[in-house]
């Protein structure tokens, strides 16, 4: 299958800004779903509320455009009667850790197999630049015009704490690796986190002064290093990118399977 044949062309033109990373997210997601051979039939897409959200609108699967932060109960819902697709859940940092903070921890810590995106542009973008928990100390938003005081959360360390079974970050300069890192979370059997560092060069970028959407691309490329690379060993204010955890563990709807089982034979 072709790439154009996972889209749902009627819903062109998009409703992203010039410049936005989340295009990019969903260029790369394309290539991976078309890398794995996937049918779209075997394919939903779960979103919330967002600019990052609006993505499973774009795409010709299965799709649910539920409520804000409210993306991973659904899919929840999704997979436990249909364990046999795969969930694909796009997510905003406001979505998935301010709102949706608490189904993003259980969803976990119960290892359910489903692929959480996390699009970080350390922003609420669709409402108009309001800071985020991941804006970070600092910071300038629409709701904080003399700086944030609040500090950050780190995605990868949260999902890792709380139970994820694959942790990924990346950015959207580094889009083939998108690619590469997404493909190894939809195979992922379990609870997939990649994080994706995308430009909100709307809001984030204009409030910050961080420049164009082509200057805080060249950030993302400057400040990221390899995974237990020299240079972070050397300048710890680098952000790694890579797979950080990978690992196997009981997945919650086959767990689920046998509880049934056990119940229908009264043991
Ligand atoms: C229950 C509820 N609260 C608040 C909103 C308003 N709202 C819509 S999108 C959004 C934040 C979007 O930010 P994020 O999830 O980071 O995605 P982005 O737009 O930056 O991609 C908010 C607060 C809503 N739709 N529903
Ligand atoms: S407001 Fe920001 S996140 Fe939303 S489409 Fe525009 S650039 Fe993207």
């Amino acid at each position: 299958m072709a790439i154009k044949d996972y889209i749902r062309e009627r819903f062109f033109p998009h409703m992203l800004c010039a410049g936005c990373g989340h295009g990019t997210v969903l260029n790369s997601l394309l290539r991976a779903i078309e890398n794995l051979g996937l049918s779209k039939n075997d394919i939903v897409m779960v979103s919330g509320i967002g600019c990052s959200s609006r993505i499973a609108g774009y795409v010709d699967f299965h799709s649910l455009h539920t409520l804000h932060g409210r993306a991973l109960a659904f899919a929840t819902g999704v997979k436990m009667s249909r364990p046999e697709l795969n969930l694909i859940v796009p997510m905003g940092d406001g979505d998935a850790l301010a709102i949706g903070g608490n189904h993003f921890i259980h969803a976990a810590r119960r290892n359910i197999d489903i692929t959480a995106i996390v699009m970080n542009n350390r922003t609420y973008g669709m409402t108009g630049g309001q800071f985020s928990p991941l804006s970070g100390y600092g910071t300038l938003a629409t709701t904080a015009p003399y700086t944030n005081i609040d500090h950050a959360f780190d995605t990868v360390e949260l999902a890792k704490a709380a139970g994820a079974t694959f942790v990924a970050r990346t950015t959207t300069y580094h889009f083939q690796q998108i690619t590469s890192i997404l493909q190894k979370a939809i195979k992922h059997k379990g609870f997939s986190v990649v994080e994706v560092l995308s430009q909100c060069p709307t809001y984030f970028g204009r409030k910050n002064r961080k420049g164009s959407a082509v200057d805080m691309l060249e950030h993302y490329k400057k400040a990221t290093t390899r995974v237990g690379s020299k240079a972070k060993k050397e300048n710890p204010d680098l952000i790694e990118r890579g797979v950080f955890v990978q690992k196997k563990l009981p997945e919650y709807c086959s767990e689920y399977d046998k509880i049934i089982e056990r119940a229908r034979k009264g043991q």
